[in-house]
């Protein structure tokens, strides 16, 4: 497994990396999952950072302060609804990792922590995204030298163990 891609389990709202990645929707004022994980250990500012912001397409990103959390930078990114696979979901959920990854390496951003977008309220099946998430990343790092290490944060037990075995599977060629 190469060293640039790490999976783990836990809270990403604890890790002390330089980013870490939001599952937002297109208001980006908050919500469940782990986006309101994120706004409630980020504290108030992160919201009024987000007002400014007039929301987020599907499949893109934006970039807001870390606040409260270890973490100096929020990159949030707003995955697709699930809707049976033929919505252009897949080619949505790639286009998030993308431009995640794409303002990471503009702001010169080393670490970058992921969780598994839209494979909560979303609904997007999870093995399906974590192909998606693995591919795309692997294939954005191999291409540029900066983020240096991206994180996949599973809360999970179960998909700890999916993120683990197709890294292992689909980067052994
Ligand atoms: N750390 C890491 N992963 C987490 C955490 C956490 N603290 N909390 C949840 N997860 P979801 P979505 C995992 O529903 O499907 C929000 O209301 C969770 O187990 O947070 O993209 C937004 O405002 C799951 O695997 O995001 C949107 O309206 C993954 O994070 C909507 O949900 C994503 O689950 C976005 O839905």
């Amino acid at each position: 497994m190469p060293e640039r891609l790490i999976p783990i389990q836990g809270d990403i709202t604890k890790l002390q990396v330089e980013a870490i990645v939001n599952a937002a929707n297109n208001s980006l004022l908050g919500g469940g999952g782990v986006d309101g994980a994120i706004h409630r250990a980020a504290g108030s500012e992160l919201l009024q950072e987000c007002r400014q912001l007039n929301g987020c397409a599907t499949g893109e990103a934006k970039i807001t302060k870390g606040y409260k959390l270890p973490a100096k930078w929020v990159i949030h990114t707003v995955g697709p609804v699930w809707k049976g696979g033929n919505q252009g979901e897949d080619n949505l959920l790639a286009s998030c990792y993308l431009h995640s990854l794409a303002l990471a390496e503009e702001h010169n951003i080393k670490t970058i922590a992921f969780p598994a977008i839209s494979t909560g309220v979303y609904g997007f099946p999870i093995e399906r995204a974590t192909k998606i998430a693995v591919t795309q990343v692997n294939k954005f790092l191999q291409s540029h030298n900066s983020p240096k290490q991206v994180l996949f944060v599973c809360f999970s037990q179960d998909a700890y163990l999916m993120y683990q075995q197709l890294l292992k599977d689909l980067l052994k060629s």
